[in-house]
């Protein structure tokens, strides 16, 4: 790889002449133009997808950057791996590397060359533990992208799940294991199923025929679409006229289902499929029908489906438990066909509903190794405990089986990808480890997480993604922003105080106690299905009519841009976002069906079994409410930033050039977007007027000490601060610091190198004089 030339632009924002938007546009166009794709601001790497391949990367790229300081080289992600390295085996410190941008920006391909380029520096001596450890950590990429990842008009490989990996390293430096969270598949709940929407009557004793939303029609109302027609026999495939809903079910024009399901239909042998009694055509089943004329070349799918088959195999999945995940996948298609249909003399209380084709539920019943009465119970009815403990079964509506059956397809995949997510951990969890042996590993953390998503019609999933990035950029501006500034002046350090836009007012309206968006949702959903989603919507109105980036059309009636009753808008830092509250309720409770959960833990395949260690409850038990979907994301996101904020953070900004996911087009309009919100120009101000390094004193002089006669091997100058001062002035450097009070700050990150250099000069000759010294030579 070249050296950057002054053609090139600036390999660092901070150099700019002026901070203006301009100056930066430009500056990242013309590097973006020459094939530069990467520029820092400070330490942090700014990145531009540059959706084409260029030589930037492999065994030649990776051993220009290994063991050298940041700025030595041309910016690059490998340059950042590295440095998260370092850090983490130099000081033993715990660090993680934040990888964000919007849905297409590259950070899914971001996180994979740093794996790659940890995997290429570490285990010099090829220990076989720590070779199949990089073998898993590589491999489970490919598996989590089969079941995670879907084409969406934004991202043909888009992730439809966060991910944040923490690899342990020992005291060596090498991998022995790590450990993979998955965050909110895109899973929550069928779309409520017409008029009632937001009413769950599952498991929830004495809710059955809870009223409806005022001024809707009742779902057991003839003109419901899904509800008693008396009418001649007719199809009744619930009608699904609201949310966006699970991507398992449905997905927008344009998009696809989970990769997994077309790669099974193009990648099986015929007799495989003949087992699976399916045929290879994906526009013959309701699930992958939308998305069937998008499919990549046969031949890609094929191969893809051979490359996840050997990532399994290497990892350590058994080919029985391969097995049970095609028939699960093949389970899932079938149960997709299934219709419902009513007859004509029954009335709806008695439940008169039977399966169009019922050769499907033979294939699912065969596909799950399940009694094939019980999986035609569980579609046609439900068990209810009503009052005491007295059970009793009632039977569907053809609208109610609809929705049981979508709820169990996409309950059945969201527990397949867990279990997918298990198995790599356990495969990858640190073996025969002893702290008091071995020492206590280090960790790096690597964060590859959905970025902000706006829809034209943006629905609880796009709420939860949005506070998820809502999230980050607090900590961002904490880490990056705020802390550097409140260190100034804590040190006594002169400084001209910068402005940015602190998103806590954001952060606090979604997950503050009691009156936040989710706390006030999960106070709908414990409403016991009283309370639909637009009585929500009104109770959000009133609580937050005065909040700066809180508003709706009931608030705003002249904005037509939003629909009364159904839409609220929250004034992100990145934009403003309109959600449409339908399915809000439904989604947060996510409920799943008892009887199918009993159904599936009762299976005789020990793979679908285990995931399903919850069906073994007694039904009274369940009655207890779980956490809501909203709750448990909140938790999960309050813990990872907890998790990234104990480490030492390195950050991966990535920008996506072009909406037309093209090659060598740089949309200024678009990316000055992106630059905005993701807070880029403030970074390199609070970058400009700081310092690129600072360390406590006795940490500078522990580590520089041998470079200054005055200060080797110990010095007699009163303080440390003393002895890093004439450290410094030794070496000419004294005009480029600060001296706070307990730590010394560094402007420019030459000053570093120099340091480096000359201690790594050093070195080799103080190892020789203390050999002599201890043989008693000298
Ligand atoms: P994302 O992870 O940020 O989106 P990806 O990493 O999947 O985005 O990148 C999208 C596509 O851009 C990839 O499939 C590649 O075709 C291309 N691409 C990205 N980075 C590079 C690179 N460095 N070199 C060449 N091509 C690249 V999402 O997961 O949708 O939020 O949800
Ligand atoms: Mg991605």
């Amino acid at each position: 790889m070249d050296e950057e030339g002054p053609d090139c632009g600036k390999a660092d924002f901070v150099l700019l002449d002026q901070v203006t938007m301009e100056d930066f546009m430009e500056n990242l166009k013309l590097r973006f133009e020459k094939g530069r794709i990467y520029t820092y601001i400070g330490e942090v790497l700014v990145s531009v997808n540059p959706y084409q391949e260029l030589p930037l990367y492999g065994p030649e790229a990776i051993a220009k950057y290994q063991g050298r300081e940041l700025y030595e080289r041309p910016p690059h992600l490998y340059a950042v791996a590295n440095a998260a390295y370092r850090a983490m085996k130099r000081r033993s410190r715990d660090t993680c590397i934040v990888i964000s941008g919007e849905s297409g920006a590259g950070k899914t391909e971001a996180s994979k060359h740093i794996m790659q380029y940890i995997a290429a520096v570490t285990n010099p001596s090829q220990r076989a533990e720590v070779e199949r450890v990089k073998d898993v950590l590589l491999k489970s990429t490919c598996v989590l992208e089969a079941f995670g990842n879907a084409r969406t008009n934004r991202n043909n490989n888009s992730s439809r799940f966060g991910k944040y990996m923490d690899i342990n390293f020992d005291f060596k430096g090498d991998p022995v294991g790590g450990h993979i969270h998955s965050y909110l598949l895109e899973k929550v709940g069928p779309a409520a199923w017409g008029p009632g929407a937001g009413r769950t009557f599952w498991e929830v004793p004495g809710s059955e025929g809870a009223p409806s939303a005022p001024g809707l029609p009742h779902p057991l109302c003839p003109h419901h679409p899904g509800g008693s027609g008396r009418g001649p026999l007719r199809g009744a495939r619930a009608q699904l006229p609201f949310s966006p809903q699970s991507r398992v079910l449905k997905q927008h024009v344009g998009e696809r289902n989970f990769h997994a399901f077309y790669q099974v239909l193009r990648g099986c042998e015929d007799s495989q499929l003949e087992d699976l009694h399916l045929q290879r055509n994906p526009a013959l089943y309701s699930f992958t029908r939308q998305g069937a004329g998008l499919n990549p070349l046969d031949s890609d799918e094929r191969s893809h489906h051979q490359a996840v088959m050997e990532a399994m195999r290497v990892i350590g999945f058994s080919p029985e438990e391969v097995d049970s995940v095609r028939r699960i996948l093949a389970a899932i298609l079938h149960l997709g066909n299934i219709e419902f249909v009513e007859m004509e003399e029954g009335g709806l209380e008695q439940g008169h509903v039977a399966v169009a084709e019922e050769v499907l539920v033979d294939h699912v019943a065969e596909l799950t190794a399940t009694p094939r009465e019980s999986v035609m119970r569980c579609l046609l009815s439900r068990t209810v405990a009503s009052g005491g403990r007295e059970l009793i079964e009632k039977g569907h509506t053809a609208a109610e089986a609809s929705y049981a059956r979508d709820a169990c397809a996409k309950a059945v995949y969201q527990r397949l990808f867990e279990w997918v997510v298990n198995r790599i951990n356990c495969v990858m969890e640190p073996r025969g480890r002893d702290p008091r042996r071995d020492g206590k590993d280090t960790v790096i953390g690597v964060l590859d997480i959905y970025g902000f998503e706006v829809f034209p019609v943006n629905s609880f999933e796009q709420f939860c993604i949005n506070y998820c990035n809502e999230k980050l950029q607090q900590l961002f501006i904490q880490l990056i922003l705020k802390q550097e500034q409140e260190e100034y002046e804590r040190e006594g350090i002169a400084w001209q105080s910068v402005d940015y836009f602190n998103n806590a007012t954001i952060v606090d309206l979604v997950e503050r106690p009691h009156r936040g968006v989710l706390a006030m949702l999960d106070e709908a959903c414990s409403a016991a299905g009283t309370i639909t989603d637009r009585i929500f919507l009104q109770s959000l109105d009133t609580h937050h009519r005065h909040h700066a980036h809180y508003t709706s059309r009931q608030l705003c009636p002249t904005d037509k841009t939003m629909e009364f009753g159904r839409d609220f808008r929250i004034k992100h830092y990145a934009g403003d976002v309109t959600y449409s509250v339908e399915g809000f309720i439904d989604k947060n409770r996510d409920h799943l069906f008892q009887d199918f959960k009993r159904l599936l833990y009762n299976s005789s395949d020990p793979t679908l079994r285990a995931m399903w260690p919850d069906g073994q409850q007694d039904i009274t038990e369940v009655t207890k409410r779980p956490l809501t979907a909203g709750t448990l994301f909140k938790n999960s996101m309050v813990a990872l930033v907890e998790n990234l904020a104990s480490k030492e953070p390195f950050y991966v900004r990535c920008i996506k050039p072009n909406e037309d996911k093209v090659a060598a087009k740089l949309d200024e309009g678009h990316c000055r977007h992106q630059v905005e919100y993701l807070g880029l120009l403030e970074n390199v101000r609070v970058r400009r007027a700081g310092f690129a390094s600072r360390q406590p004193y006795p940490r500078f002089l522990l580590r520089y000490k041998m470079t200054c006669e005055y200060t080797w091997p110990n010095h007699l100058l009163g303080s440390d601060r003393a002895a890093a001062s004439a450290l410094l002035e030794q070496h000419g450097l004294q005009g480029d610091v600060a001296f706070g009070h307990t730590k010394l700050f560094i402007r420019s990150p030459q000053t570093l190198v120099t340091l480096e250099q000359s201690r790594a000069r050093l070195i080799p000759i103080i190892v020789l004089l203390l050999q002599k010294a201890w043989r008693g030579t000298l």
